[in-house]
């Protein structure tokens, strides 16, 4: 195929309630539609997901426009690729910058599937009918709001709660969960809120019974992950230090981790988390999907990849209505029971819906 034409549309969308970490709270979704054609006018859809600041990782929605609209673009304009593998090749002599680069890749790769009459599920070698999830809920003003919080999700359905910890929010309000739910799978996130001095608060979480902690230390300390894993009786799980399958190798060869969180955005596309997935099943290391607050498009990337067999525990792929007023794709992405059904329809399975999009969008450029 030819990439003839792309469009990326510029959009700003207001969550339903702020997001909260141990870095700070967020509302408002500043994010990248990138559009792609092919010489038959075939369209693929890919959705950025870097903030608006650099908290998560080092990049934003800023220096996503600048790597996209600067140096992606150029390299795959009028060039013909015969399989979405190619582009994180062509993509190479461009340092990280990996959420930009996946919007990009993730557009060509719905646009591939496409072209194939295949879903995206399938086009990555996906199995699953409908996949297993769960929610990452923010930190929450009380305990008390936070119980009730954890107590309607439940109620919902959803296969397991993540809450979000920082120093001085993190052992009595997991003991308080635990009181209140005592068998509901219950895993902590920390965004690197710790360091190795925490270690005997940290090792007081095992009393909880929780699935894992997630990134309990810094992105670039996989070292000290090695040496908490080695203390610790709760699963560690690596988010922000894994940007590569590289990245994964040297982490379980150290003994840093024994789950890996994939989002396509962090490890720069759908190629380079299919390698990830691939090499943890190898390993017998299960593997979730995370996310990055996503509308529609980055929502139904992440139910594609979550297909693959070795995505054996829930990830933190919500339904559309969890985050938003409205979505930008119909139909809309729902829960029943914990689980999404997986389209069956090409690409994506859903269609971005023009309206909305056009509402939200703040201005857009044609390369062509
Ligand atoms: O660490 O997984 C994370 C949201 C923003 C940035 C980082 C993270 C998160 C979440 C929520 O936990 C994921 C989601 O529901 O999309
Ligand atoms: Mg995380």
């Amino acid at each position: 195929m030819i990439i003839k034409k792309m469009n990326l549309r510029h959009l700003k969308m207001t969550m339903k309630n702020p997001f909260v970490t141990s870095f700070g709270s967020m509302q408002e979704k500043e994010f990248f539609l990138l559009e792609v054609f092919d010489e038959d006018g075939n369209s693929g859809w890919g959705e950025s997901a870097a903030f608006q600041a650099p908290w998560y990782t080092e990049e934003t929605v800023q220096t996503t426009l600048h790597m996209i609209r600067d140096f992606l673009i150029p390299l795959l304009l009028n060039k013909e690729i015969n399989h979405p593998d190619e582009v994180s090749e062509i993509f190479t002599p461009i340092r990280k910058n990996n959420m930009a680069k996946a919007t990009v890749e993730g557009a060509i790769w719905d646009l591939y599937a496409k072209r194939n009459k295949q879903s995206l599920a399938q086009a990555l070698g996906g199995v699953a009918k409908k996949i297993e999830v769960g929610i990452s809920i923010g930190i929450q003003t009380s305990t008390e709001k936070l119980l009730e919080v954890v107590h309607h999700y439940i109620e919902e359905g959803y296969k397991r709660i993540k809450v979000k910890i920082r120093p001085g929010y993190d052992i009595e309000m997991i003991q308080k969960l635990r009181d209140a739910f005592p068998h509901v799978p219950l895993m902590a996130d920390a965004n690197s809120a710790y360091t190795l001095d925490d270690i005997e608060l940290l090792k007081k979480l095992d009393d909880y019974h929780l699935l894992m902690i997630e990134q309990p230390l810094a992105s670039d300390d996989i070292v000290d992950h090695a040496k908490l894993q080695k203390q610790l009786n709760t699963p560690i799980c690596l988010d922000e230090s894994i940007l590569s399958v590289e990245d994964v190798r040297k982490a379980i060869e150290l003994g840093s981790t024994k789950v890996i969180n994939i989002k396509i955005a962090r490890v720069g596309g759908l190629t380079e988390a299919k390698k990830i997935h691939d090499y943890c099943m190898e390993k017998g290391i299960p593997v979730w999907c995370g996310g990055m607050l996503e509308a529609g498009i980055g929502r139904a990337h992440n139910i594609a990849l979550t297909t693959l067999p070795n995505f054996a525990l829930p990830g933190d792929t919500a339904g559309s209505s969890h985050y938003w007023e409205e979505d930008i794709i119909s139909p809309e992405i729902v829960v029943v029971d914990g689980y999404i059904e997986v389209p069956k329809g090409y690409g994506i399975g859903f269609e971005p819906n023009m309206e909305v999009i056009e509402r939200y969008m703040l201005d857009s450029i044609v390369f062509e």
